[in-house]
């Protein structure tokens, strides 16, 4: 079968499958990590579609074929990481120009937004993207760039993609949407009307906590030959290594995706019991204020919980210490189950911005382990806390 045959295949048919036919020279079934740095060529300027590897990598191209079709996109482009990806799509963007950018981002976007691109002349402003109103009121002639996370990290707030889109209907800005989170066999943006996908592909879609790296999907041709040019030009390129992890994490996102879900769905309830937990935030949760748009947007609702815990910072810190099984860790989205700090670690650098998260937020990266055994762990360590929080007799 070829890349056109695959199209008409099921999701997780086309996650082994696509861009990633037998290799015709050898007919290995696994693509091969093409550890190469140049392509020797038969007389100048004359070759099989490779010249060198900052360009282009026959490990890298199956990746991109593969990831296009999963978000049902023309083109993708990989990068060296999320972050790569994400200031590479910053190059579309000139001096001037303004971004809005979700008030509840992954730390690392807003640092690279506020703290290495706003000395370069990009403007930003912050916004709940929950709140379309908010959102309307906050696009002005100069904004380009609308920056879309959902479900967001790491507040699990869930924006109406479509309606977001909605709002741009007339106006030149570009949606982006960073799908991180969810993955794409849970929710396709492009399919809801965003124009641009991101993902760090170092989450769910590599899967195993072992590679880092980023990928924007997308459809507009233009836009793919700024991002390529930029890209080449700048460099910031996957290694082929890299690119086999994430393609063979892929082949799974499917299986994975589903026990994500139905842990996280049973590790939310569980916390939404518990005395010593404030407030549970996942989309999966009837009470979650946009669980309705959720339902429309993702097929199932991902791996990520976050709770507040009662007794102040002392005591997040605490429960995050006292997990055997969920390890503390920054990152997501690997087989594992993950704990951390999102205040002290991974949005550390939006303090004393206005978008800082709340001292008592623990973020939980629920992973595919036997949920018994998870839910064991967290209610060992709610109780220690429990115990600390009770003066002795
Ligand atoms: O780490 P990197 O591959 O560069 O990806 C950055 C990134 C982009 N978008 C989202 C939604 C993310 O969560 C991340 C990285 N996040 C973490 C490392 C974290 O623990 O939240």
């Amino acid at each position: 079968m070829n890349d056109d045959q695959w199209a008409n295949a099921c999701f997780e048919t086309r996650a082994i499958h696509a861009g990633q036919d037998p290799d015709p020279g050898t007919g290995a079934v696994i693509t091969p990590i093409f550890q190469t740095s140049t392509y020797v060529q038969e007389a100048v300027g004359i070759h099989k579609g490779y010249e060198y590897s900052r360009t282009d990598n026959p490990t890298r191209t199956a990746l991109q074929t593969a990831l296009a079709s999963l978000e049902g996109g023309a083109w993708c482009l990989v990068y060296a990481s999320g972050l790569a990806a994400t200031q590479n799509l910053f190059y579309l963007l000139r001096p001037g120009d303004h971004v809005l950018l979700s008030d509840d981002a992954y730390g690392g976007t807003y640092r690279l937004v506020a703290k290495v691109l706003a000395p370069w002349g990009i403007d930003f402003s912050l916004v709940d993207m929950g709140d379309l109103d908010a959102v309307r009121g906050a696009i002005r002639p100069q904004t380009k760039l609308v920056w879309v996370e959902t479900p967001t990290n790491p507040y699990l707030k869930i924006v109406d993609i479509r309606g977001v889109a909605d709002l741009l209907a007339d106006h030149p800005a570009r949606l982006v949407v960073d799908n991180t989170f969810a993955s794409p066999y849970l929710q396709q943006p492009l399919a809801h009307g965003a124009d641009l996908v991101l993902h760090s592909t170092t989450k769910y879609l590599g899967g195993h906590s072992d590679v880092v790296g980023g990928a924007v999907v997308g459809n507009d041709p233009a836009v793919f030959e700024s991002l390529k040019f930029h890209q080449n030009a700048a460099g910031a390129v996957p290694g082929p290594m890299d690119c086999w992890l994430t393609l063979r994490g892929i082949k799974t996102l499917g299986v994975r995706m589903d026990r994500h879900s139905a842990n996280a769905r049973a590790v939310a309830a569980f916390l939404g019991q518990q005395e010593t937990v404030e407030r549970v935030f996942y989309p999966g949760l009837e009470t979650h204020p946009n669980h309705a748009v959720a339902v429309r947007q993702m097929r199932d609702f991902s791996g990520m919980v976050s709770f507040t815990t009662r007794g102040g910072l002392e005591a997040a810190a605490a429960v995050a210490a006292q997990t055997k099984i969920f390890q503390l860790a920054e990152s997501l989205g690997g087989v594992e189950s993950l704990i951390e700090h999102p205040g002290l670690m991974t949005h550390a650098s939006v303090a004393g911005t206005g978008a800082e998260v709340e001292a008592t937020l623990v973020r939980l990266s629920v992973g595919i382990e036997h949920v018994d055994d998870l839910l064991a762990d967290l209610k060992q360590a709610l109780s220690v806390v429990a115990e600390a929080a009770v003066p002795a007799d």
